[in-house]
């Protein structure tokens, strides 16, 4: 892949963050005073306010279309509310960010780039002694028409919260954004700054390729990755590279902290209720409680700890072992899989993984990408990934996508990576690392569940939040995705941490609850039929206009309560 660096910055500035030109500033100061009453606000908190590019609304309006005393918004990491009745044109504009962004990108920009967070730090890590020989690190930053506000709200909380002798540089991949505020405006912005690099691409690499070419410019002995919509809270450095400095394998997260999509609220995690990581056989990562074993021998609660696996959005790697462990597979394309690649090798390969409680970063996390088209899965990287790392465990993954694999390119030398590097099994992770998952040879059976003569599967999207119609049928496809189910010893029907259920008077997928009666579905073999431990009812099918729907019903031993769950032996 070809690239083009548009532009390597090392203009010296005495001030670390831009003052946006006085008038304007000055002019910000008197309105706010005024809607006020008090000017108990520091320069600082009040500068540049409110971003010019890419919204047309004068200050006035924007002062008016916000509710509650708090100023400036987003204040302290306080939730920002925009008043009720909003003209038609703002409307469109709130709109419009959700749309290009898949969050708030309105009440974004109405935040200061720079905003004050809380501390959200446990007293424990004020008081810890971190090496006095911590390296410097390289931060890069990689984004895709990523918004202003909160690509700038990122670099500036890195700037205004990292020591400067810490920070080698922040480097900036675009990776080919065509949005107009990302091109000159972006250009003329950062090279006020000192030590940022720009680095754009020259076509759509991908996140993964994004953040190999962005290492090349990194000259850190460190590097720390963050997504391109997070902010840095106090002293969220030095206890990541203190934990690298004392041991160069381990690769460490912070705690990753909320920014609320819709009202930038930051909403930090109780350490005490900390989450880790894990991966579900789709190979998606989630986050997990910690073992009672593990919790139990914690020297405090802010003590790093360690993980399967990472996000891995948001992370601190010595630039040297990320080589030493070939640093990403370089045929990831666009998104996903990265995150376990790292996190399988890390382990695998002689280092480990931890989450470092008294470091905490903000990522603004949201339901949908809006980079990614419906339907899009990248099921290529997830293959690459399974192919090379899970040796034969990669069964229960390419069980969930109907054994299609498609074309994942060639991965031999990535093979070779794992032999050269003498890197020990999946088992080996599973059982020591990893030894809560959950294995599908523990279930009852694992596959379609499908009406005997319709040709007709359990199906769902996987989407919470819509309890009615969740569940439906539709043709069976044998692909595996939403028609793959897993039917658990207690007689749960269930995929992932989702259960099917009954609520309501609805058939639905919800939480699993720890096998409550609604949750549990007895199948007998004989009859065929699947009864609702709670409600005594039978799966049925149901004829409408529309074509068949999924109810329950009387158990009658009818035609259209007759089901076969795939591989079910009856045990
Ligand atoms: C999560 C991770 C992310 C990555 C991803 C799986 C966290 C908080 N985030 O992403 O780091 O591991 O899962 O791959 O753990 N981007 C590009 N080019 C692209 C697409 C995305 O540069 O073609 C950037 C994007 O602007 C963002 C980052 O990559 O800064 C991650 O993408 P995301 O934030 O949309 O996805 P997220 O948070 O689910
Ligand atoms: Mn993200």
């Amino acid at each position: 892949w070809v690239v083009s660096l548009v532009t390597v910055v090392r203009e010296y500035m005495s001030n670390r963050v831009i003052v946006s030109d006085a008038k304007q500033y000055n002019h910000a100061l008197n309105k706010l005073k005024k809607k006020q009453g008090s000017t108990t606000l520091s320069d600082f908190e009040v500068w540049n306010l409110f971003p010019s590019v890419g919204s047309k609304l004068s200050l006035n309006e924007k002062l008016s279309l916000i509710k509650g005393p708090d100023m400036p918004p987003g204040v302290n990491g306080k939730p920002v509310f925009l008043e009720k009745d909003l003209r038609t044109y703002v409307v469109q504009l709130v709109k419009k960010g959700w749309k290009e962004h898949a969050f708030n990108e309105f009440v974004s920009d109405l935040i200061p780039l720079n905003r004050s967070l809380l501390d959200p730090r446990d007293e424990w890590c004020k008081y810890r002694n971190y090496s006095t020989q911590l390296p410097r690190a390289s931060v890069v930053i990689c984004f895709h028409n990523e918004a202003w506000s909160t690509l700038l709200r990122t670099v500036h909380s890195v700037l205004n919260r990292t020591p400067r002798y810490l920070l080698k540089e922040i480097i900036l991949v675009d990776d080919f954004s065509n949005m107009n505020h990302l091109q000159d405006p972006l250009y003329e912005y950062v090279r006020k700054i000192e030590s940022i690099i720009l680095v754009r691409t020259s076509h759509r690499l991908g996140l993964v390729k994004a953040r190999l070419l962005g290492i090349k410019y990194a000259s850190g002995s460190v590097i720390v990755f963050l997504d391109s919509h997070c902010e840095c809270t106090a002293g969220w450095l030095e206890p990541l590279l203190d934990r690298i400095v004392q041991d160069d394998t381990r690769v460490v997260s912070p705690v990753v902290d909320s920014i609320h999509e819709d009202t930038f609220e930051y909403v930090a995690q109780d350490i005490n209720d900390l989450r880790i990581g894990g991966f579900n056989w789709n190979l998606r990562f989630v986050w997990e409680g910690i073992p009672q074993e593990v919790f139990s021998e914690r020297e405090h609660p802010a003590a790093p700890i360690q993980t399967p696996t990472i996000s891995g959005g948001l992370f601190a790697i010595n630039a040297k072992f990320f080589e030493r462990l070939g640093f990403y597979d370089d045929q990831f394309e666009i998104w996903g899989a990265e995150n376990l690649e790292l996190s399988f090798k890390t382990w695998m390969c002689g280092g480990s993984l931890e989450i470092v409680p008294c470091s905490h970063v903000g990522h603004v996390f949201r339901k949908k990408f809006p980079y990614r088209k419906e339907g899009q899965t990248f099921r290529k990287n997830f293959v690459r990934l399974a192919e090379v790392w899970l040796d034969d465990y990669s069964k229960y993954f390419y069980q969930r996508i109907g054994n299609k694999k498609g074309n994942f390119g060639d991965v031999s030398q990535r093979k070779e990576l794992r032999k050269k590097l003498n890197c020990k099994s999946f088992k080996w992770y599973l059982d020591n690392v990893y030894p809560q998952i959950r294995l599908p040879v523990d279930d009852a059976a694992n596959g379609q569940i499908y009406h005997l003569t319709k040709g007709l599967c359990l199906d769902s999207a996987n989407t919470l939040g819509n309890l009615r119609e969740s569940v439906i049928l539709s043709k069976c496809h044998s692909q595996g995705g939403n028609q793959y189910w897993t039917y658990t010893k207690y007689g749960e029907i269930q995929r992932d941490d989702l259960c099917l259920d009954y609520i309501l008077n609805m058939i639905t997928l919800f939480i699993c609850r720890g096998r409550v009666a609604s949750q549990i579905w007895y199948y007998d073999m004989h009859t065929k039929a699947i009864r609702n431990k709670n409600s005594n009812l039978c799966l049925s099918t149901a004829k409408y206009h529309t074509g068949y729907k999924l109810v329950l019903k009387r158990c009658l031993d009818t035609s259209n309560q007759k089901w076969i769950i795939e591989n079910f032996d009856g045990k």
